[in-house]
């Protein structure tokens, strides 16, 4: 049975980025599937250790995940530091992960910077982690921005290398099930997950520079729509968003090379449910001067709600964290089956 799992940082304010690449396919899968969706506060610490305000920001989180509509009765809502497991399963991953898997990471190239001496071992080891936090639910899908890609390609090998390495123990303890990888028959306790990443939108894009990903770091605050923006800043924002002077094209073809185009149309597409092809038939031979406006009143009708039940929701903190408490609970009794397993694959007494 498909099983999701997905994560965000409890770091700096969620953007349109957070939103369309993972919140709002968040909401979108729990009408199908059995979903558990984290804040991931211990990966948090990683990059910036001392922070003023985690907890705040976890419940932040939370609050967006419930203002997105995201249901956590039916389905899991919890913080990763509450379910132990993850970093249990992670240390067994670090012994399974090579480092040289750790050292080819783009986003750990990115964000340790020139001084990787300097970088904590934590954020080396960053992937271990999500791995674990997939893993140790058994999930099967992972929803997540195109930026995430590599790192689930990572969750794939650490998941493959386990299983073959103990291949002969999950044989005997009978939790393994036959699958085929390539051609290569595997006897898998840890599934091979695949990423949920296709859309309109899958990268959104800086509103300043259409080749930098929005992103919670980008020192301006323009170059991103914040979830906490009101609708005068979101507009403002959509206004001063770089474009080049031609009219938007009529068909997709005509957005290569056009990357701000390109990234606004996305956008547009991604926050309709529809596809750039049908935004394009609608506003193809416009220009962007009766693009934006219309790009800024659907984001505004599209974020204003969540807005806004966000801010209620945060202004009751026992409320999320009842919520936390409860989602914990459910996903701490899946992570222990699956770790009772893993104690009896690795042979831990
Ligand atoms: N620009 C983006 N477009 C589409 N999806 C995105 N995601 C992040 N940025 C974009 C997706 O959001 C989810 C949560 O990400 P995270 O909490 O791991 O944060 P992040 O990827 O570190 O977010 P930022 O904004 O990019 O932070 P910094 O600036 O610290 O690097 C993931 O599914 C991610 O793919």
């Amino acid at each position: 049975k498909p099983q999701i799992f997905s994560g965000v940082q409890p770091t700096g304010n969620l953007h349109l980025g957070n939103y369309l690449g993972a919140l709002r396919k968040f909401v979108a899968l729990q009408e199908q599937m059995d979903c558990i969706y984290c804040v991931v506060d211990l990966h948090s610490i990683t990059a910036q250790l001392v922070h003023d305000d985690l907890k705040s920001q976890t419940r932040s989180i939370t609050a967006a995940y419930l203002a997105s509509g995201i249901d956590p009765v039916k389905h899991i809502v919890f913080n990763q530091s509450a379910v132990p497991q993850h970093a249990e399963l992670a240390w067994i991953f670090n012994c399974v992960a090579r480092i040289g898997w750790m050292n080819r990471m783009t986003q750990f190239k990115d964000k340790a910077g020139k001084d990787r001496e300097n970088a904590s071992l934590g954020l080396l080891a960053y992937p271990s982690l999500m791995a674990a936090d997939i893993l140790v639910y058994r999930a099967t899908h992972v929803p997540v921005g195109d930026d995430q890609k590599q790192h689930l390609e990572l969750t794939r090998d650490i998941a493959m290398k386990f299983n073959l390495d103990f291949a002969k123990k999950i044989k005997e303890i009978g939790k393994g099930v036959d699958i085929t990888v390539g051609d290569q028959p595997v006897h898998a306790f840890f599934p091979m997950v695949e990423p949920l990443i296709e859309g309109p939108a899958p990268r959104v894009m800086s509103l300043k520079d259409g080749s930098k990903k929005m992103s919670k770091s980008d020192p301006s605050d323009l170059s991103r729509i914040n979830l906490t923006d009101d609708a005068e800043t979101v507009a403002r924002k959509i206004r001063k968003a770089k474009t080049d002077p031609d009219a938007l094209p009529s068909e997709v073809d005509g957005l290569k090379g056009r990357p701000e185009a390109d990234n606004l149309v996305g956008i547009f597409a991604a926050l309709s449910d529809r596809t750039k092809a049908d935004v394009l038939t609608e506003y193809g031979g416009q220009q962007f001067s009766q693009f934006k406006p219309a790009l800024a009143e659907l984001a505004v009708n599209v974020l204003s709600p969540v807005n806004a039940e966000m801010r209620r929701l945060i202004d009751d903190p026992a409320h999320i964290d009842a919520v936390l408490k409860d989602g914990s609970e459910r996903a701490g009794a899946i992570a222990e089956k699956t770790m009772k397993d893993v104690h009896e694959i690795v042979g831990l007494l």
